[in-house]
């Protein structure tokens, strides 16, 4: 591989995660570490409330956290509803690598972190609990999120590093007020992130249930195993979404790419979305091609 290493990251908070992770690329290190420190970096940002400590908790006011991370030798960790806990990508990790498992949930990933050492957070925080008892007051039902503004921080990280070898991440608090045990794609393999070292690796953004319901990442990873660009895989992964549901109102969903030669891509639903690229050169937002307008 001769293309250099490079990270793309969903949304603009996606820049600062990338140069947390560049620091592991320049020093030398894996893209599996790369991607880690990444989302660790938005996992601790306490003005995101897609991701980690800042994260909006579920109906009933608690935070539960959703990760999963995966390697170029198909080895892949995962954690789910986890509460309490400052950075779940590493807990997903510690899976991985430490166990023969790939996916422990809610009071058993908790018990797993704390036997391991990882640090705790309180959730949440004072100003997003707020939110909360203000949002409990207005409405009891669960209702739609509003894309783009309330459900749109989660954080895909994808990188390449020296010798060629691609990981991805995936962090996120999941939706807002979401009923108690929801979990979205993120951290489900092949819906919120897939790699496969034959071809590239894929991540999502938005609507989970969307994106479970058409596999994906990984149906992007194989429309690239098919000959696609990373951009084309996306967009066709989008169109297939698309025609899997009657109702497209407000339902954004988007995927970044990467592939073995370093080449890289989007595309969302509807417009608004960008991803942040970081190389040897150039660290930037890219705004990505859509299907429709808002
Ligand atoms: C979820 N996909 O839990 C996540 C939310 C998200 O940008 O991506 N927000 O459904």
């Amino acid at each position: 591989y001769t293309g250099g290493p490079k990270m793309i990251a969903t949304w603009s908070h996606g820049q600062p995660a990338n140069q947390a992770g560049w620091k592991k690329l320049e020093a030398g290190g894996s893209s599996l570490d790369a991607v880690e420190a990444g989302a660790r970096q938005t996992e601790s940002d306490v003005t995101n409330r897609s991701v980690g400590i800042g994260g909006m908790p579920d109906r009933e006011g608690h935070v539960t956290l959703d990760a999963c991370i995966m390697d170029w030798e198909s080895n892949c960790g995962s954690v789910g509803c986890l509460e309490g806990i400052a950075h779940p990508i590493s807990v997903a990790k510690h899976i991985m690598q430490h166990t023969p498992h790939v996916m422990l949930v809610g009071e058993g990933a908790r018990k797993y972190a704390l036997e391991h050492g990882f640090d705790t957070i309180k959730t949440p925080l004072p100003e997003v609990r707020k939110e909360w008892e203000k949002w409990k007051k207005e409405q009891a039902a669960t209702k739609k999120p509003e894309i783009n503004h309330e459900n749109h921080d989660t954080i895909g990280l994808l990188a390449i590093d020296h010798s060629g070898r691609i990981s991805g991440a995936c962090t996120t608090s999941g939706w807002a007020y979401k009923l108690p045990g929801r979990l979205g794609d993120s951290p489900i393999i092949g819906s919120g992130l897939f790699v496969d070292q034959e071809v590239g690796g894929a991540v999502a953004t938005g609507l989970g249930e969307s994106i479970i319901r058409i596999a994906g990442a990984h149906t992007v990873v194989e429309l690239m195993r098919q000959g696609k660009s990373p951009e084309q895989a996306c967009k066709e992964t989008v169109e297939r979404l698309i025609r899997k549901h009657k109702d497209m109102t407000g339902l954004q969903c988007a995927f970044i790419a990467i592939n073995t030669k370093g080449e890289v891509g989007g595309f969302s639903v509807y417009n608004g979305f960008n991803y942040a690229l970081k190389t040897e050169t150039q660290d930037q937002l890219i705004d990505t091609p859509f299907d429709r307008k808002w």
